[in-house]
């Protein structure tokens, strides 16, 4: 007899859906194995079904190739060159160099660096934090991705906090902004079909031509960087016409008068240069914005990456108090739902251990901190220096902006850097040692999602393969070694868990450890339909929706929504842009979730190669023919990758979806040797889409 049982599971990767995984497994003990994931069909939002990468997750489990054991490295850095060594031996290593270095330049010169490669809320930012927080170690500030729209938002509406998804299925209107669900979302594309088959106009704004886009009734191609601009000038068309709901406006909206008065400068004719659009289409967007009810916004993280992405999103964010939206369900706007869940953070992360004074570097700067030089070479005065780099759940080699500049840093002989990965990425190349990491399917968790409202058990379903560890466990043998008593840093993952789990808000009533074990998901107690600023309410210091902000005013910034302009742009930068001409963005592919997945090859067969994409008004100057070699360049740096003719992108914009790994790269770097670590308005976030390049063949063609 067969003992086939199904484990709930959840999904642990960077993706809005965290989908609910029924794993079925064959056999008990060591011996069991995974046989079949599947989306779970009791999950509303999962529906049943997984994406095309998550499906294929066995592969990834039972992948010969994974990092099965500790290794040291007995090459140079880069040279990927290990020998096998106990995990005893790599403890030890570890936590006597740590010590040494503690001991001659402080705690501080430790950085820990990781980022989602698991949203789990134990192995992403439980064990991990609490012994960092201990060691005393420079604080990570985590901007990678979400802290410039996160503080826009914050600043309007004061909380990551949104339309429910499901919802989107009533919307008549539905605006995708700067977003591509069928790719990074697909659980919301679904209930965007449905809206779309009750009679909902869909429209896309997208510099380029994305599945998304193409699947829209109207595809704005917007100039990168310049969405502020666009909803600024949608407000003043809005205004003008007095299209506004003027009792949603008085009642739960702060700044309105200052909001007209900032509105001057924002005529359609003098934006539609700025955003690469028609005055008429701009006015005609903003006449069916106002008029169609309910209008559902989604806006996402492409238009982030940008110098100004934290006031874009800030100005999008205004839209739907300023014609009332929030009234119904299905109208607002959603960028996350993370600041739906109440959780205890504190009891989970203990900041409280974070000795007073201790440093944060940035992560989006790491080349900056481990060259201790800025971007022009000049010295960067990281004191004391990071001499210590532990990675776990991040693959910064790869993903991280300004590659060579990050690249020279790992090269760094008195580096040591330990990496804890399911794979040999690019970043273990440059470790002094590797660790073996669990899968999602070899440890606890629970994952709160960022798309939907559901908190998410994950039981784990097999014995760790090799010698695998989870990040937890082994920040619990780092504890040891380093001599540490205090017994929170020895707690369980099911503790970890109820003690995140431990608040008083009625949200979070009768959702307890039990409870989510037994189910695999449960929906906060929110009210059923959602409308969270039907009647106002919003999370801002005042309660309204806030149009003027005297959080940001304090903070020196400006207290109305304004268009900040690309730091590499045509219009913002001439002169570079004369060397540099076009403005190269590179979001994810549709079979990779970041840098995860592009050494699974059933995937990276699907797509196939790097490549950029380019309009052939572009190319034919440049003597490029489709399918040829280019390098792509900038003071920065340069990648060679194939090029695609194709009218999907807007002329003067380049597309090189991400994010390859630079061994599968044809001159071993990737689209982030020319991105730069400039920050954005707010947030301090990354600006990978804003950057200029030129893009030149790499053999002229006979
Ligand atoms: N398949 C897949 N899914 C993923 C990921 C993945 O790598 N692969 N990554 C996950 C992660 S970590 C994240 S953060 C999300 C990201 O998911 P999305 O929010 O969808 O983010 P991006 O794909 O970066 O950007 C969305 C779109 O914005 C466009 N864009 C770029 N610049 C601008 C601009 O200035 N203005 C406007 N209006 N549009 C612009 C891009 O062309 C892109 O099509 O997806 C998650 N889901
Ligand atoms: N040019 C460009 N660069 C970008 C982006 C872009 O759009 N364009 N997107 C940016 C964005 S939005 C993001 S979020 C970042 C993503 O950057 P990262 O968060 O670094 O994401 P991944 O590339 O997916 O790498 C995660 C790694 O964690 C490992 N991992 C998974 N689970 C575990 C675990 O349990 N334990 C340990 N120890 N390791 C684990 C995986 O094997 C994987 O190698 O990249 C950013 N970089
Ligand atoms: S990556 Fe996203 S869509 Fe795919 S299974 Fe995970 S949560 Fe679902
Ligand atoms: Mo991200």
């Amino acid at each position: 007899m067969k003992a086939l049982n199904v484990i709930h599971a959840a999904c642990p990767h960077d993706c809005p859906d965290t989908c609910a995984i029924a794993v079925t497994v064959d056999g008990n003990g060591p011996e069991r194995r995974a046989i079949k994931v599947e989306g779970s069909a009791e999950h509303a939002d999962t529906a049943g079904f997984l994406c095309a990468k998550v499906s294929k997750y066995l592969e990834r489990v039972y992948d010969p190739r994974r990092v099965l054991y500790p290794l040291r490295r007995i090459g140079q850095k880069g040279e990927a060159k290990f020998a096998r060594i106990t995990w005893d031996e790599a403890i030890a290593d570890i936590t006597s160099r740590w010590k040494t270095l503690i001991e001659r330049y402080g705690p501080t010169c430790i950085l820990p660096y990781s980022y989602a490669g698991t949203m789990g809320l134990v192995q992403g930012q439980g064990m991990d934090r609490r012994f960092f927080h201990y060691l005393g170690a420079s604080q990570l500030a985590r901007t990678i991705c979400a802290t410039a729209g996160a503080a826009g938002y914050k600043a309007t509406i004061g909380a990551s906090i949104g339309i429910e998804a499901r919802h989107f299925a009533e919307a008549k209107l539905i605006l995708i902004w700067g977003s591509n669900p069928v790719t990074s979302n697909v659980h919301l594309w679904r209930y965007v079909l449905e809206a779309k088959k009750r009679g909902a106009r869909v429209v896309t704004i997208d510099p380029y031509r994305t599945r998304t886009a193409a699947a829209s009734d109207e595809h704005l191609a917007i100039i990168p960087g310049t969405d502020a601009a666009l909803a600024l000038a949608m407000m003043r068309v809005i205004v003008d016409a007095g299209w506004h709901d003027t009792d949603y406006v008085d009642r739960y909206t702060l700044g309105f008068d200052a909001l007209r008065e900032r509105l001057e400068s924002y005529a359609p004719s003098t934006v539609a240069p700025i955003v690469g659009l028609d005055e008429a289409a701009i006015v005609r967007l903003a006449r069916e914005y106002a008029q169609t009810q309910p209008s559902a916004i989604r806006v996402n993280y492409g238009l982030q990456r940008h110098a100004g992405g934290g006031m874009a999103v800030r100005a999008i964010a205004c839209l739907p108090a300023l014609v009332g939206a929030w009234r119904h369900p299905a109208g607002g706007i959603l960028l996350s739902t993370s600041g739906t869940f109440p959780l205890n953070y504190a009891a989970l992360e203990r900041p409280d251990w974070i000795p007073p004074g201790t440093r944060t570097i940035n992560m989006t700067r790491l080349g900056e901190a481990l060259t201790n030089r800025d971007e022009a070479g000049r010295p960067a005065g990281f004191d004391p220096p990071v001499m210590g780099l532990y990675v776990y759940n991040s693959n910064p080699a790869a993903i991280a902006p300004d590659q060579n500049q990050v690249l020279a840093g790992l090269r760094r002989e008195d580096l040591f850097t330990v990496v804890h990965e399911q794979f040999f990425t690019d970043t273990t190349d440059y470790a002094d040692i590797v660790l073996p990491a669990t899968t999602q399917l070899e440890h606890m968790d629970i994952v709160k999602p960022y798309g939907h409202l559901s908190l998410m058990f994950n039981e784990p379903a097999i014995a760790p393969l090799g010698e695998a560890k989870s990040n937890s466990d082994v920040f619990r043998l780092l504890a040891q070694a380093m001599g540490y008593e205090e017994p929170a840093l020895y707690e369980s993952d099911e503790q970890l868990i109820r003690a995140v789990l431990d608040v008083r808000h009625p949200w979070m009533e009768g959702i307890t450890f039990e409870r989510l074990r037994a189910e695999g998901h449960v929906r906060l107690n929110v009210p059923t339909p959602f409308a969270p600023f039907a009647e106002g309410g919003f999370f801002t210091p005042s309660g309204k929706c806030e149009f003027y902000s005297e959080s940001l005013s304090r903070q020196g910034l400006d207290p109305l929504p304004t268009y900040l302009p690309p730091r590499e742009n045509r219009l913002s930068n001439p002169e570079r842009a004369a060397i540099y001409p076009l403005a190269l963005i590179s979001p994810p592919a549709h079979n990779f979730l970041n840098s995860t997945f592009v050494n699974q090859d059933s995937l990276r067969r699907v797509e196939k190669e790097p490549i950029v994409e380019l309009h052939p008004t572009d190319a034919l100057p440049r003597g490029i023919l489709d399918g040829q070699m280019v390098r792509v360049f900038n003071d920065r740096g340069e990648f060679q990758v194939r090029a695609r003719l194709s009218e999907r992108i807007r002329p003067g914009v380049a597309y090189a979806p991400g994010i390859w790994w630079a061994k599968f790269s044809p001159d071993g770097r990737n689209v982030n040797a020319v991105t730069g670590q400039a920050l954005t308005d707010l947030g301090a976030g990354a600006t990978f889409y804003d950057a200029l390049v030129d893009i030149e063949p790499l053999e002229r063609c006979p």
